[in-house]
C-alpha cells in the first residue's frame, strides 16, 4: 500500500440498507415537495403534450386519406401542432426554472447541515477521517446526490407518458399493444437483477473520486517533505496509481449505466418490426399503423428513463451513504443534558484516576490523577510521547476521556455548557495553525466587538506588535495559508495574541518543539511573562526559560505523572526530571552554551 492510503474503509464509514437509504432520501426531499410536484406537473403537461401528438397525426392521416384537404382543416390541425409546441414549451421552460431554484437550494442547504455537523465532530473523527475525503464528500458527493433530487419528478413524469401511451393503443389496438409492452416485464427483471452491480459499481467510483481528492491534498500538504527526500517522482508514481484506479472506476460506472440506451434503442426497433409486420398482416389502416410506430417510440424514452431510474438512483444512493455517515456520526464529547454554564474557575482543576485512549489497543492514561490550583502556573515535561498534549487536549474537550473523571471546582467538566466551558481556555497549540487572511481576522477570529486597539494592545502584550508595523499593511497583511508567509517564531506570537485576546481564565500553552532563535526567544520569554499574569496557565514546556519560571512541574513518563515540584526539588531528586534536564534541557542554560562556544 502506498502513501495515500485514502481507498480504505474509515472507520466511521456505515453502510445502509437499500430501504434505509431510500426512505432517508424520501425524508429529505420531504421539506422540498412543493418544489417536486410542481416540476412533476410541468413534466405531466409536457406528457399530456407529448402523448396528443401521435393522436393528432393519426387523425391528419385519416382526413388526408380521403382526397384533397380542406383548407380550413389544415389551418386548425396546424394550429393544433403549433398549440402543442407551445404548451410543451412553456412546460418546459417552467420545469427548467423550478429545477434551476430548487436543485443549488437542495445543494446548498445540504453542503451546509454537512459542514455544521463537522463543526460538531470532536477530534477523534478528525483523526479518522482524512481531510481529503471529507473534502470529496462535501464537494463531489452532495453535487451527485443533488441531481437525485430532480430524479423522483422525472420519473413521476415518464410514469404520466407510459400509462398515458399504454391506455391510447390499448383502445386502439390490443394486440398491437401487448406486443409493444411485452418487452417490459424482462427489461425491468434485468434492471433489478443489476440494481447491486450498479451500487457497488457506483459506491466504488465514489471511493476513486475521494481517493484522488484525498491524494491531492496530502500531496499539496505534504510537498516539503516530498521535496526535501526528492520523492517528487515516487509520489507522482502513487498518484498515478490512484489516478488510473479512477480511470478504471468510471469506465466501469459508464458500462453499467450506458448500457441501456444501445439496449433499449435495439428492442424498440425490433418492438418497432414486430408492430409493423403483424399490423400489415392484420390489416390494420395506415393512420393507425402511423400512429403506433410513433406511439412505440413515445412509449420507450420514458421507459429508458424509468430503466435509468435504478442506477441513477444507486449512484445518488452512494453518494447518500457516505453523506449520511456523516450525519449519524456522534461526536464523543458530549455534555450531560442539564449542562450548566461556568465563567471562572473558583477552586481548582481535578483529574480523578482519568483513564483515557484514542484507541482501545494503545492506553495512554490509566487512573492519572493531578489537582492544579486556580492561579497555579504548572509546567509539564517529559519525553516525546508521554502524554503531555494529550492531558491538555482532554481538558481542552478535544478528547473524550473513558474512565475517572475531570472536576473543575467539584464538578465533572461534563456539566458545565461545552460553549461556556471552552470559553476558559486560551490555547496556544503546538502546531500553530493559521487561517490564509489577514493578520488583523487571525487574531480576532470572527469577534466583531474586536477593534484595532484591542487587538495592538494584545500584539503589545506578546512582543509582536514591532514586527507586525514593519509590514506595509500592518494588521491587515495577508498571510498565505497556514501562515506560510511569517515565520515559526512570528507565527508563534500570532497565535499568542489571538489566545490573550479572549482574556481567558485559563492558558493552556503546548510549546513547539522547533526551536526559535535566541531574540525571539527572548521575546517569548518576555510574553510568555506578560501573558500569564492573573491566570491559572498550563504549560507544555520544551524551554527551560519556561520551566524555571513556573510555581510547579510535573514529569510524565509513559502516560503517568513521576514527579512533581519546583525546579530545584527535583534536581534535588536526582530522578527522571534530573535526566531529562541533563539530557535536554541543560544544552539550554547559558553556562552550558558558553563552555560549548569557548570550546
Ligand atoms: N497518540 C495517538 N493519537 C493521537 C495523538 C497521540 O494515538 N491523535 C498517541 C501517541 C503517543 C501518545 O498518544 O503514544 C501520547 O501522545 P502525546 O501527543 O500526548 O505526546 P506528547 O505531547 O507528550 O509528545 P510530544 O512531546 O512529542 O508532543
Ligand atoms: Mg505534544
Amino acid at each position: 500500500m502506498g502513501l495515500f492510503r485514502s481507498s480504505m474503509r474509515e472507520k466511521h464509514e456505515r453502510s445502509y440498507s437499500d430501504r434505509e437509504l431510500f426512505r432517508r432520501y424520501i425524508k429529505r426531499l420531504a421539506s422540498y415537495r412543493k418544489n417536486i410536484m410542481l416540476i412533476a406537473l410541468f413534466i405531466v403537461i409536457q406528457a399530456i403534450a407529448t402523448v396528443a401528438l401521435p393522436a393528432l397525426i393519426r387523425y391528419l392521416t385519416n382526413e388526408l386519406d380521403g382526397g384533397s384537404p380542406d383548407l380550413v382543416f389544415t389551418i386548425l390541425a396546424a394550429a393544433g401542432f403549433l398549440l402543442l409546441y407551445i404548451i410543451n414549451w412553456i412546460a418546459f421552460s417552467l420545469q427548467q426554472m423550478q429545477s434551476g431554484k430548487y436543485v443549488p437550494f437542495f445543494l446548498e442547504e445540504m453542503r451546509l447541515d454537512l459542514f455544521k455537523k463537522l463543526q460538531e465532530q470532536d477530534m477523534t473523527f478528525f483523526d479518522e477521517y482524512m481531510s481529503g475525503k471529507l473534502n470529496s464528500i462535501i464537494v463531489n458527493d452532495t453535487l451527485d446526490f443533488s441531481s437525485t433530487a430532480i430524479l423522483i419528478s422525472n420519473t413521476i413524469g415518464s410514469i404520466v407518458i407510459s400509462i398515458c401511451t399504454l391506455g391510447i393503443i390499448f383502445y386502439f389496438n390490443w394486440i398491437l399493444a401487448l406486443i409493444t409492452v411485452a418487452a417490459i416485464p424482462a427489461l425491468f427483471l434485468l434492471m433489478f437483477l443489476l440494481r447491486r452491480l450498479a451500487k457497488r459499481v457506483s459506491k466504488n467510483y465514489r471511493e476513486a473520486i475521494s481517493s484522488v481528492n484525498s491524494a491531492m491534498v496530502e500531496a499539496i500538504e505534504g510537498i516539503q517533505v516530498s521535496k526535501s527526500f526528492g520523492q517528487e517522482l515516487n509520489i507522482v508514481s502513487q498518484f498515478e496509481d490512484v489516478n488510473q484506479n479512477y480511470f478504471s472506476a468510471w469506465m466501469k460506472l459508464t458500462a453499467t449505466t450506458h448500457f441501456w440506451r444501445p439496449l433499449l434503442n435495439t428492442i424498440t426497433s425490433i418492438i418497432l418490426c414486430l408492430v409493423l409486420y403483424f399490423g400489415i398482416d392484420m390489416n390494420i389502416s395506415v393512420d393507425i399503423l402511423i400512429m403506433f410506430v410513433l406511439y412505440v417510440q413515445t412509449f420507450f424514452r420514458p421507459v429508458l428513463q424509468l430503466a435509468r431510474f435504478f442506477p441513477e438512483l444507486s449512484a445518488g444512493m452512494a453518494a447518500f451513504e457516505r453523506i449520511l455517515s456523516i450525519f449519524d456520526s456522534e461526536p464523543n464529547v458530549k455534555q450531560k443534558r442539564n449542562a450548566q454554564p461556568i465563567d471562572d474557575i473558583k477552586e481548582n482543576i481535578q483529574f480523578k484516576n482519568v483513564n483515557f485512549w484514542y484507541d482501545r489497543d494503545n492506553v495512554v492514561f490509566e487512573k492519572l490523577n493531578l489537582t492544579i490550583r486556580k492561579g497555579e502556573k504548572l509546567a509539564i515535561v517529559g519525553h516525546t510521547g508521554s502524554g503531555k498534549t494529550s492531558l491538555v487536549s482532554l481538558l481542552s474537550r478535544y478528547y473524550e476521556y473513558q474512565g475517572g473523571d475531570i472536576l473543575i471546582d467539584e464538578q465533572s467538566i461534563r456539566n458545565y455548557t461545552l460553549d461556556s466551558y471552552r470559553k476558559l481556555y486560551g490555547k496556544v497549540e503546538q502546531d500553530v495553525y493559521l487561517f490564509p487572511g489577514s493578520i488583523k481576522e487571525n487574531i480576532r477570529f470572527g469577534r466583531k466587538d474586536v477593534t484595532d486597539e484591542d487587538i495592538w494592545r494584545v500584539l503589545d502584550i506578546v512582543q509582536a506588535s514591532e514586527f507586525v508595523h514593519r509590514f506595509p499593511n500592518g494588521l491587515e497583511t495577508i498571510i498565505g495559508s497556514r501562515g506560510r508567509d511569517l515565520s515559526v517564531g512570528q507565527r508563534q506570537l500570532i497565535s499568542f495574541a489571538r489566545a490573550i485576546l479572549l482574556n481567558p481564565k485559563i492558558l493552556i500553552l503546548d510549546e513547539a518543539t522547533s526551536s526559535v532563535d535566541a531574540f525571539t526567544e527572548a521575546m517569548i520569554q518576555e510574553a510568555l511573562g506578560k501573558m500569564l499574569e492573573d491566570r491559572t496557565a498550563i504549560i507544555v514546556a520544551h524551554r527551560l526559560s519556561t520551566i524555571v519560571n513556573v510555581d510547579r512541574i510535573i514529569v510524565m513518563d509513559n502516560g503517568a505523572i513521576v514527579e512533581e515540584g519546583t525546579h530545584e526539588e527535583l534536581l534535588d531528586l536526582q530522578g527522571k526530571y534530573a535526566s531529562l534536564y541533563n539530557q535536554y534541557f541543560v544544552h539550554q542554560t547559558l553556562d552550558w552554551q558558553e563552555q560549548s562556544y569557548s570550546k
